[in-house]
């Protein structure tokens, strides 16, 4: 641009449009550049075809055509499908994910919870499984804090996060949204009740604002009201670790020299491995599954 020859007025016109007098061929006396070879320049770059698309380095599933071989119907996805599914697929490609399972005994918690359910209900409060999962899930956060972190652009660094903001994936008509739990460590399990309550119920309607799915730490899928005995869930990048929650049931567990009947919480816990160890991932789960077997630690 410097070197260009082009008189000040020149230079000036061409800044405004923010062309490359380098660039810029000139027709005038010795190569002297004039106000219509820069609109010439403007016009050939806005005219020129665009650039081919990069080429994806992976590769592509079979394109079938389907109707060939029988009768479809086609139904766009909803706008918030399309938004997670990018979300999920940057995360899986991105992020080395390896899920840790354990199971939980949660006889004296649910004893707890059914003793308590009623008296909650009364209240308004809907008094599930996964508030205390939620809560169990902050005290295994503070004990390990790697958990609550994320990497930073370099890669190199971990930010550590000193809030506990905990995301929880909630089924709606239009697809998976994560309403976030600002700073849960700050509720008890009641709160924690009302706030999955209310926050799954504005999701469902579709009224969540984006600053109420912003800013989690730490993200729980809780699969536990419809079934299942574990699942892997998708990491939540750039969050490092995502608990995912089955179906408790009536296990026959050995104590005491006899088999007894006890209920047991499947967690199936994913982590970005390149932050976590598998052996810091087995100590937050045991950890985990002992604070849920601890009922007077989570109320
Ligand atoms: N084991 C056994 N029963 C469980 C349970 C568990 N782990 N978790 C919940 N339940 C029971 C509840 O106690 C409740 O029973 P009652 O109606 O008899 O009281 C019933 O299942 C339904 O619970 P719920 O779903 O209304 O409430 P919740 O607090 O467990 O979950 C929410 C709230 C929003 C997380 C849930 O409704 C939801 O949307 N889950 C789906 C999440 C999802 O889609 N994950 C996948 C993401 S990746 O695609």
């Amino acid at each position: 641009f410097a070197k260009a020859y082009a008189s000040p007025s020149i230079r000036k016109f061409a800044r405004e449009l923010g062309a490359d007098l380098g660039r810029v061929i000139g027709t005038g006396a010795k190569g002297r550049i004039s106000q219509d070879d820069v609109k010439a320049y403007v016009k050939r770059i806005l005219t020129a075809p665009p650039a081919a698309a990069p080429i994806s380095p992976l590769p592509k599933v079979p394109e079938v055509d389907f109707a060939h071989f029988g009768s479809v119907e086609i139904k766009p996805l909803s706008r918030i499908q399309k938004i997670s599914g990018a979300r999920l697929q940057a995360s899986w490609i991105n992020l080395p994910h390896v899920t840790q399972h354990d199971d939980a005994d949660i006889t004296s918690l649910e004893a707890a919870r059914v003793a308590l359910k009623g008296k909650a209900s009364q209240e308004g409060v809907k008094l599930t499984p996964l508030a205390f999962i939620v809560k169990a899930c902050i005290l295994a956060l503070q004990e390990f804090p790697r958990f609550n972190s994320s990497l930073d652009v370099s890669g190199e660094n971990l930010v550590l996060k000193k809030y506990f903001n905990i995301g929880f994936a909630a089924d709606t008509p239009n697809g998976l949204m994560v309403p976030v739990i600002a700073n849960a460590d700050r509720l008890n399990v009641y709160e924690i009740a009302r706030a999955l309550a209310s926050q799954s119920e504005k999701a469902r309607a579709g009224k969540l604002k984006v600053t109420e799915m912003q800013g989690g730490t730490f993200t729980i899928s809780s699969l536990g009201g419809i079934g299942g005995t574990a699942f892997t869930p998708i990491i939540n990048a750039p969050e490092v670790a995502i608990l995912g929650v089955s179906k408790s049931s009536q296990k026959p567990v050995f104590q005491g020299g006899t088999f007894v009947p006890r209920l047991i919480l499947p967690l199936s816990l994913s982590y970005d491995h390149r932050v976590i160890d598998g052996a810091e991932a087995a100590r937050f789960v045991v950890f985990l599954s002992k604070v849920l077997g601890d009922v007077k630690a989570l109320l």
